[in-house]
């Protein structure tokens, strides 16, 4: 991570704390973990959150030196993600072509599955959270079976937790999979390690070393060595 990198991703920390949208309490996780955090990449409800995610994904693309021919989001919370992405890239003189899926195929009009640009060359899956890599795996199928190259997912955040196979945990995260199994290229905005490092500096007194206190045990306990 570079400096510019590391800034960047406290600013979203930041920005994510302060419109609700990263929490702390009680949550259970699709895994069926207890987590002292969540992260719901669908409160950036208005405008201005939306604008201002993208500006962080395209920051962090653009940072990355990830190269891509084009955007793909996957339906449902994908899709927004990609389009204002896109717009945003094409913004900082980045245009792509972007295209996302549908869940249930339609049987009339133009058919299919796919919206958007044809998918072609090295694509860019854009989503909000990689758990258990679920999501992605499906993503992957979809690219491949049109063609094209399955190369890189762009995350808003990373949880840097042990990803699981069959109900068992296992060693490595769901993004280490991705980088290492499927030698795909992966940028997160954000990972566990910037939201800890958040939590320890931020002058927010007891609650916030609470919060802090809280997460490190849950990195204890289900986070990966990176
Ligand atoms: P996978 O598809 O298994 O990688 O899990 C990703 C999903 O986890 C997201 O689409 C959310 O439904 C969910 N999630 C969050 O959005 N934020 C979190 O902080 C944690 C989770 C989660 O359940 O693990």
């Amino acid at each position: 991570q570079t400096p510019e990198q590391g800034r960047l991703a406290q600013d979203f920390v930041r920005f994510a704390v302060e419109a609700g949208v990263l929490r702390f309490g009680e949550f259970k996780t699709k895994a069926g973990r207890m987590s002292p955090y969540f992260f719901n990449a669908g409160l950036f409800d208005d405008g201005n959150k939306l604008g201002r995610l993208a500006e962080f994904y395209a920051k962090a693309l653009l940072a990355s030196g990830i190269e891509f021919d084009m955007v793909f989001g996957p339906a449902y919370k994908g899709i927004p993600l990609a389009a204002t992405v896109a717009v945003e890239l094409a913004r900082q003189g980045r245009n792509v072509p972007f295209a996302y899926n549908r869940k249930e195929a339609k049987d009339h009009g133009e058919g299919g599955t796919l919206v958007g640009a044809p998918l072609k060359g090295r694509v860019l899956i854009v989503d909000d959270v990689m758990s258990a890599g679920t999501a992605a795996r499906e993503s992957i199928a979809i690219i491949r079976a049109a063609g094209a190259v399955p190369h890189a997912v762009a995350i808003a955040l990373d949880r840097q937790e042990k990803a699981t196979e069959n109900g068992q945990d296992v060693a490595h995260s769901a993004v280490q999979y991705v980088r290492q199994q499927l030698g795909m290229e992966v940028c997160a905005i954000a990972t566990l390690a910037d939201l800890l490092l958040y939590l320890s500096q931020k002058g927010g007194g007891a609650e916030m070393s609470a919060h802090h206190e809280r997460v490190l045990a849950y990195r204890q306990r289900y986070g990966v060595n990176e």
